[in-house]
């Protein structure tokens, strides 16, 4: 088994980007076999707590406040209904429920101390808790932690050198600060980005060193196909070919061989036999549900069918071991 490494060269990931195809996708598939069990794929389910009136510019979505896309504000949620959806998530097969608001940033208030709620009841689930909230300071990442987060989804996006093309209200930096914090608080870090925003070859690649060599590999990494959304800058931006995001995964896959890697928003464009080659290029991970955050994703049953048709298994809850919290809670029962 090759070692994981910290220390990638954009060299060394540009090649591996380059290659043909079908060797690219075997190379991918190999270490695919080495690390995972072939064929598992982690489900989680997506639930917008807080939706749209967002402050911040992010040129793809279609929460931002200032781009008119028709997307309905939303205050945050209530916890009991909150709780009934991810019960419903989980007697639909997801492992893992995560929380998205739109906020630029998480807020020492009452919405926060509700938020910490949620994630204490939908941990009582026995479902991997996520939530993705903006940036979170080191405090607030010890608080979601003490509640029983598991994960927090947190993207880099793009490329160091694309970012400010596609977002101005923050930089890449306060990005990294919020994964760091959210790894030092000890909950696992879920941390990707989006192909289709007007990136080169060589941003995809740069986003990929970035996440590479992070001191700790992300656990999950989503490779989101850009959704355009009328209204947002990039609604008329052309869609990706499949070869490239089957490329795009095949390298994360390579160059990050423990995590998982999310085929995320953008299946609903994708056939059964396209998201047939992303999964034999290492992705292990999907968002099911008829709805991600406020765009539509595939109905249940396609997934269902595709699962069939692929011979694809669901991954277990905590597979990769308990998180602290439920480990002291094991060894006392
Ligand atoms: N507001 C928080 C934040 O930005 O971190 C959490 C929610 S935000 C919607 C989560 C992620 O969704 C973004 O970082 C982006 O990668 C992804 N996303 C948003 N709109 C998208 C779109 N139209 N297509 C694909 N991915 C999108
Ligand atoms: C991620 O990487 N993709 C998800 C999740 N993390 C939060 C969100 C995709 C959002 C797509 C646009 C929408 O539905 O609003
Ligand atoms: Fe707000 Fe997050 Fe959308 Fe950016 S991606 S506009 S921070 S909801």
């Amino acid at each position: 088994m090759e070692a994981i490494r910290h220390n990638w060269t954009r060299e060394e990931i540009t090649e591996i980007y380059e290659r043909p195809l079908l060797p690219l996708m075997l190379d991918a598939a190999n270490v695919q076999r080495e690390y995972h069990v072939f064929g598992e794929v982690q489900i989680s389910s997506l639930l917008s707590i807080k939706t749209g009136g967002c402050s911040e510019d992010c040129s793809y979505c279609p929460q931002a406040a200032r781009y008119h896309t028709g997307v309905k504000v939303h205050a945050l949620m209530q916890v009991d209904e909150v709780l009934e959806a991810a019960q419903n998530a989980k007697a639909g097969g997801a492992s893992r429920f995560c929380m998205g608001a739109a906020w630029r940033e998480v807020r020492d208030n009452r919405d926060f101390d509700r938020v910490i709620d949620m994630v204490k009841a939908v941990n009582g689930l026995d479902m991997e808790v996520c939530c993705t909230l903006g940036m979170v300071n080191a405090h607030q990442a010890e608080r979601l932690a003490e509640a029983g987060l598991y994960a927090y989804n947190h993207n880099v996006d793009t490329s160091e050198e694309h970012y400010s093309e596609v977002i101005t209200t923050r930089t890449y930096d306060d990005r990294l600060n919020t994964l760091s914090n959210v790894r030092k608080a000890g909950i696992t870090v879920c941390s990707g980005g989006i192909i289709g925003l007007g990136e080169t070859d060589a941003d995809r690649v740069g986003m990929l060193l970035t996440l590479a060599n992070l001191p700790q590999h992300p656990e999950s990494v989503p490779i989101n196909v850009l959704v355009p959304v009328a209204g947002t800058p990039l609604a008329d931006n052309s869609r990706v070919p499949f070869d490239e995001l089957v490329r795009m995964i095949a390298t994360a896959r390579i160059v990050m061989p423990g995590s998982a890697v999310r085929l995320s928003a953008g299946r609903l464009e994708l056939s059964v036999a396209e998201q047939g080659m992303c999964f034999m290029a290492g992705a292990n991970s999907i968002f099911a549900g008829d709805k991600l955050l406020t765009t539509p994703n595939p109905e249940f049953n396609s997934d269902k069918e595709m699962f069939r048709i692929l011979g694809l298994t669901p991954k277990a809850a905590f597979a990769d071991g308990l998180p602290k919290h439920k480990q002291a809670a094991a060894q006392i029962a």
